[in-house]
């Protein structure tokens, strides 16, 4: 059927290099320890595997900051290591996309070397200079009052010529100037059509509406206690965006390659429509933010936490997501955990050791039964959580965490109980909860690394383990193993049909429908700690139980259970 596609109907696994399997034993992930891995990956029942940024980099941003797009970064292995893994996947009828991150290189990329070298070098224009601005005191002031995403502002000055540079994230990650031709086609070719021609099956374009910026202009003043302000919906969607990826789609249709694009910040879901419909032939998909932003703000992950709620805003930010395919040619995806977010069962089910398994079955029945391309992180089909808080701030090693904490101690003048709230924020929302390294076994380090890891392992990591879970029938791994198993065979009413959510506003259970012809799907799953009474819907009477995360079918449901009828 023309409606089944290898990058609909596939499953994506995302692979944090770092954190998956180091071959070397240097602590340090690298590329022929997620070869190593291959048959564990398909054991899952995945099909493609997405790989995260392995380029050259400083390592400021894990990578997210390449310094060569052509070079793998050493401690991770080689070009040559990379041709293998692409190979092997293939061999294994498997698929591989990487990372595209061209919003900006790292400040260590020759390009912005030479762009930083003066204002008469011919790759001046390749990043975004601009001069100052002057208050009335005469004090030299940025070209706009934007925040970075890593909190400050997203203009650096740079002495040597006299000019501030743009950076939405880190000052060591320079955004690269999409309006130069010449810069645009040098990334096609070294960061796209270089790998291309290995082999790869496509890209997860990082922060892909960010290229068009407009004019720059200053973002409403919404926080005017602050000096700069969020100006993520002024600097994404930008008016040249369409152009942009017109030209990048051109570059993937040479190839067939696929794009799913990182879409942040675009609450107008026709402007995502835009970008993700076929006939428009700009992206294949895209990330929305909206579910795992649920209980966080979209300006600063930090900044707010879960209310009593928050269901009713992860109902609604599902169901946005999914409508996002109804009626039209576009195509969407469905994900709770990648590198950004912390792990889904800490965040929406619970990581009590009493409900840790059936929350984290309850969070995959739901995510299997969701139309859209299915993406799955690193551990999540073993029901990995958050570290515990009783780990010291030192643990936590990325930029952003860092940054959030030592803004609150400035604030605060570092006030204990200030900083004991900051941790406590870090501890349920860092990005870090998802880069703990991945526990393989029971040995040390969780059979990831003979050396000491960069990052803690998680301390749970004994009970807590692939070996384990292989097998144990009732594992979250063998229960992810027999769902993927599950989402093909009912293919169109997991894959591609339409979503519809049902029964009244509650806080506590999850229920909708999926509908393909004569065919329906009822999904139900309890949030809650606690039993809750099933009320069936209208037309689901006499559906057949296909599947309960508790192998139960009475009138309740028990912790955190969820089930699937089939009603023809
Ligand atoms: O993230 C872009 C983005 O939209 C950020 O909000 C991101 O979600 C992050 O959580 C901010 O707290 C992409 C990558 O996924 C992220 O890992 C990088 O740090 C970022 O771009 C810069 O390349």
């Amino acid at each position: 059927m023309s409606h089944h596609k290898w990058w609909k109907d596939g499953v994506v696994y995302q692979v944090y290099p770092a954190s998956f399997k180091d071959s070397n034993d240097d602590g340090v992930g690298d590329i022929p320890g997620i070869t190593s891995k291959l048959d564990y990956i398909q054991s899952i029942g995945v099909d493609i595997l997405w790989v995260c940024p392995m380029f050259d980099s400083p390592q400021i941003d894990m990578g997210y900051d390449v310094s060569d797009y052509e070079k793998v970064y050493p401690p991770y292995g080689t070009v040559e290591d990379m041709q293998t893994l692409i190979d092997e996947s293939h061999s294994r009828g498997m698929r591989i996309i990487l990372d595209l991150v061209v919003n900006h290189t790292s400040d260590q990329h020759q390009w912005f070397k030479d762009s930083r070298s003066s204002k008469s070098n011919p790759k001046r224009d390749w990043y975004i200079w601009r001069p100052a601005k002057y208050d009335a005191e005469g004090c030299r002031r940025p070209p706009n009052n934007w925040r970075a995403m890593f909190t400050g502002s997203a203009w650096t000055w740079d002495d040597d010529t006299q000019e501030y540079y743009l950076h939405l994230f880190a000052p060591e990650q320079p955004d690269l100037n999409w309006e130069n031709p010449e810069c645009r086609n040098a990334i096609y070719q070294s960061a796209m059509e270089f790998w291309l021609r290995k082999g790869v099956d496509g890209f997860r374009i990082d922060c892909v509406n960010m290229y068009s910026k407009g004019d720059l202009r200053d973002a409403p003043v919404t926080e005017p206690d602050r000096e700069t302000q969020n100006a993520g919906l002024v600097w994404c969607n930008g008016p040249r965006m369409d152009e942009y990826l017109g030209e990048m789609n051109a570059v993937h249709s040479k190839y067939d390659a696929m794009s799913v694009g990182e879409c942040p910040f675009t609450p107008d879901l026709e402007k995502v429509k835009s970008y993700v419909s076929a006939k428009n032939k700009r992206l294949n998909m895209v990330f929305q933010f909206d579910v795992v932003e649920t209980g966080s703000s979209h300006a600063s992950k930090f900044e707010t936490l879960p209310s009593e709620t928050w269901l009713l805003d992860f109902k609604a930010a599902v169901t946005r997501t999914q409508k996002l395919i109804s009626g039209n040619d576009a195509w969407t995806t469905a994900f709770t955990e990648n590198h950004d977010w912390s792990r889904s069962i800490s965040r929406f089910g619970s990581d009590k050791p009493e409900y840790r398994v059936a929350s984290g079955k309850m969070l995959a029945l739901m995510l299997i039964t969701l139309s859209g391309t299915l993406f799955v992180y690193q551990g999540q089909e073993l029901g990995m959580v958050n570290a515990p808080l009783s780990w010291p701030i030192e643990e936590y090693k990325d930029l952003d965490a860092a940054n959030y904490y030592e803004q609150v101690s400035r604030k605060t003048n570092g006030d204990a109980k200030a900083l004991a709230e900051a941790k406590a924020v870090i501890q349920f929302i860092a990005r870090d909860n998802a880069r703990t390294p991945m526990q393989w076994n029971a040995n040390s380090n969780a059979g990831f690394s003979t050396a000491k890891p960069w990052m803690r392992v998680h301390d749970n990591f004994r009970e807590l383990n692939a070996e384990l879970q292989e097998q144990d029938g009732a594992s979250v791994l063998s229960f992810w193993q027999r769902m993927l198993r599950l989402r093909k065979s009912y293919a169109n009413l997991f894959v591609h049909a339409d979503f519809e959510l049902l029964g009244e506003p509650s806080t506590k259970i999850f229920m909708y429908s999926k509908s393909w012809e004569s065919e329906k799907a009822l999904v139900v799953l309890n949030f809650t700690e606690e039993v809750q009474l099933l009320r069936r819907p209208q037309g689901f009477g006499n559906a057949m139980l296909l599947v309960s995360t508790a192998d139960s079918d009475g009138k309740m449901l028990a912790p955190f259970e969820g089930r699937v009828y089939i009603a023809a």
